[in-house]
């Protein structure tokens, strides 16, 4: 009984190995530790350190001596921490690459060094790097369709007979900011009423996203609508319009995306008209998705996350729980 149980374990074993190895991916052995590296890219708003938390908040449970790093919004200086990853021997890498492109190297050079590699909440250019092929996975949202539903709740709600829109975009080069752009413009341009007269990147930053917004209102005074690329820029924008003397939720419409504490307040207080969610809790999500690899299961391309959406009518119900 023993003998077969280890036989068929060897087996199964020796199963899992070819199948990641047939895929071009590292296998990853199942073990009761593991050594993981988390490569953050920045920790300059609370949807990063949210993320950073749940990572270490899941260490304990998951098993993982983790080594989580902070790029303080480098490419360069992230591709670096990577590299100092591999050097130590990490079993598993968790990555949000900053931008689409400059992280490639470092997700292959992960792959030559047999290090499974899952993206986590940003991806990279898909024609540069293949999930099941240079990475396991991508775990994280559908950011066309966040901005789609931005546009969508826009177009619905938008009083007036013309929309004449500022858009705040993400860092430029990163996948939610291009996603979440194409998702919005294509969406809008399908009704008449509404006029994009302005976009420019506020690179995901509350400050950024404030004086971006003040030097946009001076050349586009008439806007009656701000489209941000997350809640950051979003509270940013409204700090600018408010110093202007314009009045959020009522001579202006603000709308965005995450789903943070001070967006949620802000639509709670009028100022905002909604926020479609993107959540940062990724630590359960990488804690399951690598076990079920670990256990030889081929893993999906892209592990999505599915994301409410925030308005008026529950957003209180939702403030208390927000990061
Ligand atoms: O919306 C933003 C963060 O990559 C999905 O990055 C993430 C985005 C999130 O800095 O607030």
């Amino acid at each position: 009984m023993k003998r077969t149980l280890l036989l068929a374990t060897a087996i199964a074993i020796g199963a899992m190995a070819t199948a990641a190895t047939a895929a071009g991916l590292p296998p990853l052995e199942q073990k009761d530790r593991y050594k993981v590296g988390f490569a953050q890219m920045e920790s300059n708003n609370p949807w990063r350190i949210a993320e950073t938390k749940s990572f270490h908040d899941t260490a304990e449970s998951c098993g993982w001596d983790l080594i989580a790093t902070d790029a303080a919004g480098s490419a360069a200086k992230q591709v670096a921490d990577v590299d100092s990853m591999i050097a130590q021997g990490i079993d598993v890498l968790f990555l949000p690459p900053r931008e689409e492109k400059p992280l490639i190297p470092a997700v292959k050079k992960a792959k030559a060094a047999g290090i499974p590699t899952f993206l986590v909440d940003r991806s990279v250019d898909p024609n540069a790097a293949k999930a099941g092929e240079d990475f396991v996975a991508f775990l994280g949202s559908d950011f066309i369709d966040q901005g789609k539903r931005v546009a969508e709740w826009t177009i619905e709600n938008f009083k007036g007979d013309k929309g004449v829109i500022v858009q705040l975009e993400g860092t430029t080069g990163s996948s939610p900011a291009n996603d979440r752009k194409k998702g919005f413009d294509d969406r809008i341009a399908e009704d008449g009423r509404f006029e994009i007269v302005a976009s420019q990147s506020g690179d995901f930053a509350r400050d950024l996203g404030r004086q971006v917004m003040e030097t946009l209102l001076q050349a586009h005074p008439d806007v009656n609508i701000v489209y941000a690329h997350n809640d950051e820029m979003a509270i940013g924008a409204i700090q600018a319009l408010e110093l202007a003397g314009r009045k959020p939720g009522d001579d202006v419409l603000v709308v965005s995306i995450d789903g943070t504490r001070d967006a949620l307040q802000a639509i709670i207080d009028g100022k905002m008209g909604v926020t479609v969610e993107s959540s940062p809790f990724f630590g359960p999500l990488a804690c399951e998705t690598m076990k079920r690899y670990a256990a030889g299961e081929t893993i999906e391309p892209w592990v999505q996350v599915k994301d409410r959406i925030f308005t008026a009518d529950n957003a209180a119900a939702h403030v208390d729980e927000a990061y």
